[in-house]
């Protein structure tokens, strides 16, 4: 360990004593390094407070909407799945898979999930259903896969699985394992004030329309490998459900380049969504200090991580360029500093809110729900912020057969939030 990565550490440690939710969240963004100690107020997220029993009514431009919790007590809970008779899947970070039905969360983890390792931000992430669910009981789940010879070394891995409804998962079997093992000392020297090989994995998966699994591949804070095509490190991947690739993806054949990757240049995008019109993907991604993303994904392209961005190295190091460079492509909307770190997203389309249609909903660390006005033509206007007095980490959202709207709290005493029109 070099001393850099001590220092980094041992503010970790400190902050860790200060308080468990407060710690884990220092490890989504590693605080400044010693040579530059940011001060006390200029902490990376402001501190959670315990949520509240509920319910809530808040007054809001679309009118009165109502927020009950759904289920709490949930470890950190990372995304939900909805399944066609209204049962929900719902991921637990440290490595736990939890069914809500009839609207009761089950106390009992489901079992059959493969070895995970949940140190720093790692864990179990996302879990999808397959398109054809409701014929194959086929579900998928992205997770932190440790090596069998050394539980430090991991990579980001998607399995599938078959799901009776009952009390553990069958046919569990790897069928994407990332070409990005990493965190096995010796580590290697890196640039820029880069966090532990613990934190920035991306971990979204999805089934665009096109029937293809899409998995958001982080930089693991290694960002020296991202512009490199040979490896997994911070790109956007398509695979067959089968986990073979696809002949159409942008790169099949070509020398050097890694045939599943669709996008490349990302950070550690932790939202990937296909819009319910448009059928285009859209992606957050955090950047290191400020420069959180919106972004449109589109084939091929060079989202720029890490020579380009709109954030701050957490060493001060400058930015190589910040937008505008030949061949990358910049987000629709970048924010901060300081940082908004956004979740996973969802472009409205429900009934219960119409006013809401075609805006973007957008969950944060630190803003509450952002919803984001966008006009026919795809473009953002004005962002209303929801929420915020709660003071919740928020991760991801999700909107119900009805328009009501899901939000998971990323917490230790984590909770899912449901959204409803006020009376
Ligand atoms: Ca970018």
């Amino acid at each position: 360990m070099h001393l850099g990565s001590m220092r980094r550490f041992g503010v970790l440690a400190a902050l860790a004593l200060a308080g468990a939710a407060y710690g884990a969240a220092a490890q989504d963004a590693p605080a400044a390094p010693a040579a530059a100690p940011a001060p006390a107020a200029a902490a990376p997220f402001p501190r959670s407070t315990p949520l509240g029993s509920g319910p809530w009514d808040y007054e809001t431009q679309a009118g009165k909407i109502h927020v009950e919790v759904l289920a709490r007590r949930l470890d950190r809970p990372w995304s939900l799945a909805q399944l066609p008779d209204g049962t929900m899947l719902v991921t637990e970070r440290p490595g736990r898979l939890r069914a809500i039905r009839d609207g009761k969360l089950d106390p009992i983890a489901i079992a059959g999930l493969p070895p995970i390792n949940p140190s720093g931000i790692g864990g179990l992430y996302d879990v999808v259903l397959d398109p054809d669910f409701a014929a194959n009981r086929r579900i998928y789940f992205s997770y932190v896969k440790p090596a069998e010879d050394n539980h430090d070394h991991t990579t980001l891995a998607v399995a599938r699985a078959t799901w009776d409804g009952g009390m553990a998962l069958a046919d569990v079997e790897d069928i994407f394992v990332a070409d990005a093992w990493y965190g096995a000392q010796p580590w290697p020297k890196r640039c820029c004030g880069q966090g532990p090989a613990t934190g920035s994995w991306g971990g979204r998966i999805l089934f665009g329309p096109d029937g293809k699994l899409y998995i958001a591949s982080g930089d693991r804070n290694y960002g020296e490998m991202v512009q490199d095509p040979s490896n997994h490190f911070g790109k956007i991947l398509r695979i067959n459900p089968d986990g073979s690739v696809p002949a159409d993806n942008p790169f099949v054949g070509k020398e050097g380049w890694k045939p599943e990757i669709w996008t490349s240049g990302h950070r550690n995008p932790l939202g990937l969504v296909a819009h319910p019109q448009t059928g285009e993907l859209w992606s957050t991604e955090f950047g290191p200090r400020g420069g959180d993303e919106l972004n449109r994904i589109e084939k091929g392209h060079n989202y720029g991580w890490i020579d380009v961005t709109q954030g701050q190295h957490y060493n001060n190091d400058p930015a190589k360029a910040v937008k505008g460079v030949a061949g990358m492509t910049d987000p629709v909307l970048a924010f901060g500093p300081p940082s908004l770190n956004p979740g996973n997203i969802a472009f409205y389309d429900g009934a219960a809110f119409p006013e809401w249609r075609g805006d973007l909903l957008l969950p944060s660390f630190t803003k509450g729900l952002l919803r984001i006005e966008f006009d026919q033509a795809g473009k953002p206007g004005a962002t209303e912020e929801l929420l915020g007095d709660l003071k919740q980490r928020l991760r991801d959202v999700r909107v119900g057969p009805a328009g009501e709207v899901y939000i998971l709290t990323d917490e230790t005493e984590g909770a899912i939030l449901k959204v409803t029109r006020g009376g």
